[in-house]
């Protein structure tokens, strides 16, 4: 048996890992995406609210968190919940007030706990007054938005071009009252922001100095790589996918996403922020190509967010798949730039409904033991799942646009079910029976509550590696990662002085016994941290034998050294 490992081992090619030593001033911490309306309910209305998120802040606390990012809480007619803004510098009422948002922010940083706000710039409502000035042509206003009176076919009026927007469909929507097309690149009620107006573009700035006055501790940007499109309006490249005109897919967005302008706005919006004396963050959203994404760090972004654990990771990933998304995003990176790496958010399926439960632990080891900023989607540190929503509950205009046979592939309700914090009434999420989007089923056993007291819930375990990542000396420890056999990957964190950490994780559906001699100075002996409650690992109080370690099918073992002091 030891003679098979042993072959195993040396005919993978892959068995050399990449060394990555995280940089002297590492930004490494853990942030936690609050989905407002699904946080926590205060006043009974059925819909979270800010003081909802002041009564729970506890919870972030005792789970580790360091920076909370709020979805948007601006005044908005709620189209798309909040992404549709019509005043950037209000509160919306379902959520609170000015005070309420006031007095979350003190209490968040008496906890020293920091808050990201979401900036939304590509767009605003239809019902801004921006818009409905625009639409008047009342200056300057009237070029506020993108205006095309469009292009006539044998005596019919077509929109400017074959753009198409993210929400499918013709992304221009004709205005009788100003004779002409608005752009929009996502649903029609969001109207693009035309930042080819210096008027807008100081419009923008004077939000983020309203906000950064308050106190907040920096801005995710949504939707970035929209901001700005070729002033030429040419049709865009087919990209031969489908034939669709109205499909997504169906142009390839060459005149409409990553233009080099949209990189240029980012270095005056960092340099608003770094007037400010404590640090700010930007942490940009693109779904683009890596080298697209990495662009963003260079033009001023903290980070931009990584999505490769979501958009490349899949149930069948094999170890070697998994540790070329895990290098190359250190590889690719610019030298000195802050990791990061996100596993859900209110837009993508959840977690566990992508790669299942024991998988999801493997997951969220890398979440929060990779060096970089940790994620946390709301509900993921509970192993949150996704509930049916029928098509009479479904409220997200991406499911109702596609009408009832299709709603379930592009609705995004199932994945903003509101937080499970205990097993009484609508979960413990509001005092009423009836909440915005139903509360799972599961809730009865699957909430925050019960799993504080169960060893072996996905809160434990998060609980357990997220006060590892909060370390400091972990912080510093220089990443190693391996394939150990076709299924298993493992990465090492390693210290001179403090210790070190290793992840051991299985994707596959069969056991394993792997060789973790291949870690360079591996100690014999070693502590058990964590391991998947079936594991035949569990019992063992410290390991005695690493040339030979048996991972269960679906599983994760965490060793230390038995020196570590993290
Ligand atoms: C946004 O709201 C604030 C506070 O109510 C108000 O002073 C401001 O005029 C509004 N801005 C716009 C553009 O409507
Ligand atoms: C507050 O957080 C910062 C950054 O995570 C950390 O350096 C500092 O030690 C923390 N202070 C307290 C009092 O916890
Ligand atoms: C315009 O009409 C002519 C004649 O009906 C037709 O051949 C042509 O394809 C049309 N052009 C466009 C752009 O629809
Ligand atoms: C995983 O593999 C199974 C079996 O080959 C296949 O049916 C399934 O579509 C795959 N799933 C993904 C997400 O690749
Ligand atoms: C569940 O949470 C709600 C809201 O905080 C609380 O009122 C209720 O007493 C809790 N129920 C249990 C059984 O802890
Ligand atoms: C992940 C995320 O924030 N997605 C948002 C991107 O922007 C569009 C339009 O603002 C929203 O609909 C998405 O929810
Ligand atoms: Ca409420
Ligand atoms: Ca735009």
């Amino acid at each position: 048996m030891r003679a098979v490992i042993a072959f195993g081992v040396a005919i993978l090619p892959l068995v050399i890992g990449i060394t990555w030593k995280p940089p002297e001033k590492a930004t490494d911490f853990s942030l936690y995406q609050i989905y407002p309306r699904s946080y926590k309910d205060n006043d009974g209305d059925g819909i979270g609210d800010l003081r909802g998120v002041i009564q729970r802040l506890d919870h972030f606390t005792e789970s580790n968190i360091d920076a909370v990012w709020l979805s948007p809480i601006f005044r908005s007619p709620m189209v798309d919940f909040g992404y549709d803004i019509s005043n950037f510098t209000e509160i919306e009422p379902i959520f609170g007030t000015m005070k309420d948002f006031e007095d979350l922010l003190k209490a968040a940083h008496d906890r020293n706990l920091s808050v990201i706000l979401d900036f939304v710039p590509n767009h605003t409502s239809n019902q801004h007054e921006w818009f409905k000035k625009s639409v008047q042509g009342i200056p300057p206003y009237d070029n506020y938005y993108v205006w095309h009176p469009g292009r006539m076919e044998n005596g019919t009026r077509k929109p400017p071009n074959n753009w198409v927007s993210a929400m499918s469909g013709p992304a221009w929507e004709w205005k009788d009252e100003r004779q002409a097309y608005y752009l929009h690149q996502f649903g029609s009620e969001q109207p693009d922001l035309n930042y080819y107006s210096p008027e807008v573009k100081r419009e923008m700035e004077a939000i983020l100095r309203f906000w950064l006055d308050k106190g907040i501790d920096g801005f995710r940007i949504d939707a970035m790589k929209y901001i700005y499109e070729d002033q030429r309006l040419l049709d865009e490249p087919l990209s031969g996918l489908t034939d669709d005109p109205n499909a997504i897919e169906y142009t390839q967005k060459i005149y409409t996403t990553d233009l080099q302008s949209t990189y240029d706005i980012l270095p005056t919006w960092r340099q608003i922020l770094d007037e400010y004396e404590q640090p700010k963050y930007i942490m940009v959203e693109v779904y683009s190509s890596t080298s697209a994404t990495m662009k963003y760090y260079k033009y001023g972004a903290d980070f931009a967010f990584n999505f490769d654990l979501i958009t490349k990771l899949t149930i069948n990933s094999t170890a070697a798949d998994i540790k070329h998304i895990i290098d190359s995003w250190y590889n690719t990176m610019p030298e000195g730039s802050t990791p990061n790496w996100v596993a859900g958010n209110h837009d993508r399926s959840r977690l566990i409904k992508r790669v299942g439960e024991p998988r999801a632990r493997a997951v969220t080891t890398f979440v929060l033991l990779l060096p970089g900023v940790g994620v946390t989607y709301y509900g993921e540190e509970i192993g949150m799942t996704e509930e049916y929503i029928s098509w009479e509950q479904t409220v997200d205009p991406l499911g109702r646009k596609s009408g009832k046979a299709n709603y379930q592939s592009t609705s995004r309700d199932p994945v903003r079910t509101p937080f499970q914090w205990n097993n009484s009434v609508s979960g413990g999420f509001s005092s009423n029976y009836h909440t915005w989007l139903p509360v799972n089923n599961n809730y009865k056993t699957l909430n925050l509550a019960d799993e504080k007291k169960d060893k072996n819930s996905y809160y434990t375990f998060y609980e357990k590696l997220s006060k590892l990542k909060k370390s400091t000396q972990f912080k510093q420890a220089t990443l190693v990662t391996k394939v150990l056999d076709e299924y298993v990957f493992a990465f090492a964190r390693e210290t001179e002085k403090h210790g070190s950490v290793y992840a051991i994780t299985n994707f596959g559906n069969k056991a394993s016994t792997v060789d973790l001699s291949v870690f360079d100075n591996i100690p014999r002996k070693l502590k058990v941290y964590y391991a998947t409650a079936d594991s035949k690992v569990l019992p063992w109080k410290s390991v005695g034998q690493v040339r030979r370690v048996t991972m269960p099918a679906r599983s994760v073992v965490i060793l230390t050294t038995l020196d570590a002091k993290f």
